[in-house]
């Protein structure tokens, strides 16, 4: 089966429920590679029965004080991945800030690139623009590794849009079209609780960019700073947080738990009478 094409949803239709599978070192923990890719393609299906959009893989773990990952070990983690995946006739995304496996992700039938770095790495910029397929510039303050170390901002909205909106300009300049483009203002990544309950407050805010938002929030710490609950005990919270995204404008909601967060879209199409 051919992967449809993917095409991010005007404002008048319903968003896009992006399912996350990700390909981190513990799950080679027995040694094998077939059991991690076993386990993913399983997960994947299962995503797409309960009703994903978008698979999106990542073999590179932006963790606080995670290891880094080689050029050739990234690849190694998620080109067997897509390739098994494909057939599932989704779109599927990279996420990835390597050019390389950027590459070799589109190459292997990947049709989106997710990247958290917002292709400022070397040659992303120009890669992305070769390959012609949607990119979705995420915003972070400083690196994974340090980057929960006291972040500042001046006003944490309008200086995530100043952000967004120069590296639009980047990509246009490069040759990638604006109708590709996607914006994130990055959950998490170099902010306090504050600020992303100020960033989720004031997202319709982003819609003043002209590109559709994509949010990650799913199990997210803010949620456990909120509720005081341990990461596989967030699923309420990230179905309360990914509706306010939705009703706030995010086209794109990227979560570990697809067919609750499929119930959630239902509720909100119910209420804005879409489709
Ligand atoms: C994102 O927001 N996030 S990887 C910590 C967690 C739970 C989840 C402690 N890639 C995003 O998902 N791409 C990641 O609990 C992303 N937007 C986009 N576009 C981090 C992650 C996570 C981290």
């Amino acid at each position: 089966m051919k992967a449809s094409q993917l095409i991010y949803p005007s404002k008048s239709q319903a968003p896009l429920i992006m399912g996350i599978i990700n390909i981190t070192p513990d799950s080679f923990s027995d040694g094998s590679q077939y059991n991690s890719i076993t386990d993913a393609v399983e997960r994947a299906e299962q995503m797409v029965a309960s009703g994903a959009d978008i698979l999106d893989i990542g073999g590179e773990s932006t963790r606080p004080g995670a290891q880094e990952v080689s050029i050739e070990e990234e690849i190694e983690r998620v080109v067997p991945i897509i390739e098994a995946i494909k057939q599932f006739g989704k779109p599927i995304s990279i996420d990835t800030s390597k050019a390389e496996v950027m590459y070799a992700a589109v190459n292997a039938g990947a049709q989106m690139i997710n990247d958290v770095r917002a292709l400022q790495e070397p040659n992303a910029l120009e890669m992305a623009a070769k390959l012609r397929v949607p990119v979705c510039l995420m915003h972070m303050q400083g690196a994974p590794r340090s980057m929960q170390n006291s972040p500042i901002y001046n006003n944490v909205t309008l200086d995530v849009m100043d952000f967004l909106q120069m590296r639009i300009t980047d990509c246009e300049n490069a040759g990638i079209k604006k109708e590709l483009i996607s914006i994130d203002p990055g959950f998490g990544f170099g902010k306090t609780l504050e600020h992303n309950l100020q960033l989720l407050n004031e997202l319709d805010k982003l819609t003043n960019l002209g590109a559709p938002i994509l949010v990650g929030l799913s199990r997210k710490s803010m949620l456990g700073q909120i509720t005081g609950k341990k990461v596989d005990q967030r699923l309420t919270s990230s179905l309360a947080v990914a509706l306010i995204a939705m009703q706030k404008g995010a086209r794109i909601v990227r979560v570990h738990d697809v067919e609750e967060t499929h119930d959630v879209r239902q509720v909100y199409i119910a209420l804005h009478e879409l489709e």
